[in-house]
């Protein structure tokens, strides 16, 4: 009997032990559960600033951050399936501390823009790294999340404006006031706790 070269290849490949499962380098592996940290921290960071807030009787920017905390976990989780999706190993890690409460709403903004930069830095860092190894897949993966950055920092900055419009560190009540008004008028794509019932 003679074997083509084609049978013989797809043979071999189909052949468990010389499967090829995983196709994500281990720079890449590493990069991407290393931004699987990071959404778990950006979450903490929003979750932290949420809580501030609420203290601080801003019931709308809290409810705004709340939100934001969750949109950071779903990055997170789609970035688990992703690795899992293209045969790598997830490795969860630990979730550094968020750092000090803000002083104002200033601060807790610029806390927001800060942390979104930090983000989008270390997402461009893995768009070059896909690019470098032609891994096609990874960098049209990733777009997604190129958009998404783009659109937080377009809203973090301009919740920034905001608060400098009313004054910045030194805002008035009123001022208070009418940006947690605004931010609370944001529609709410996530249940908040007090929304759900539990026991349904
Ligand atoms: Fe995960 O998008 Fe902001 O940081």
């Amino acid at each position: 009997m003679v074997f083509s070269y084609t049978w013989v290849f797809i043979n071999r490949e189909l052949n468990p032990k010389n499967m090829k499962t995983n196709r994500l380098s281990p720079t890449l592996t590493n990069l991407l559960n290393e931004q699987i940290t990071l959404e778990a921290y950006s979450a903490q960071v929003y979750l932290m600033l949420s809580s501030w807030a609420d203290e601080a009787y801003l019931d709308g920017v809290s409810a705004y951050l709340f939100q934001h905390h969750q949109e950071e976990r779903e990055h997170m989780a789609k970035i688990i399936e992703y690795i899992q999706e293209r045969g790598g190993k997830v490795t969860i890690d630990a979730i550094p501390a968020p750092g000090k409460e803000p002083k104002n709403l200033l601060t807790c903004f610029e806390m927001v823009l800060d942390q979104e930069v930090i983000n989008t830095q270390s997402i461009y860092n893995i768009v070059n790294a896909a690019m470098k190894e032609s891994d096609w897949a990874t960098w049209n993966f990733l777009q997604w999340l190129v958009n998404e950055q783009r659109e937080e920092e377009k809203l973090a900055l301009t919740l920034l404006d905001k608060v400098k419009l009313a004054g910045g560190a030194q805002i008035s009540k009123e001022g208070l006031y009418e940006v947690n008004k605004t931010l609370s008028r944001i529609p709410q794509s996530f249940e908040l706790a007090d929304d759900s019932d539990s026991l349904v």
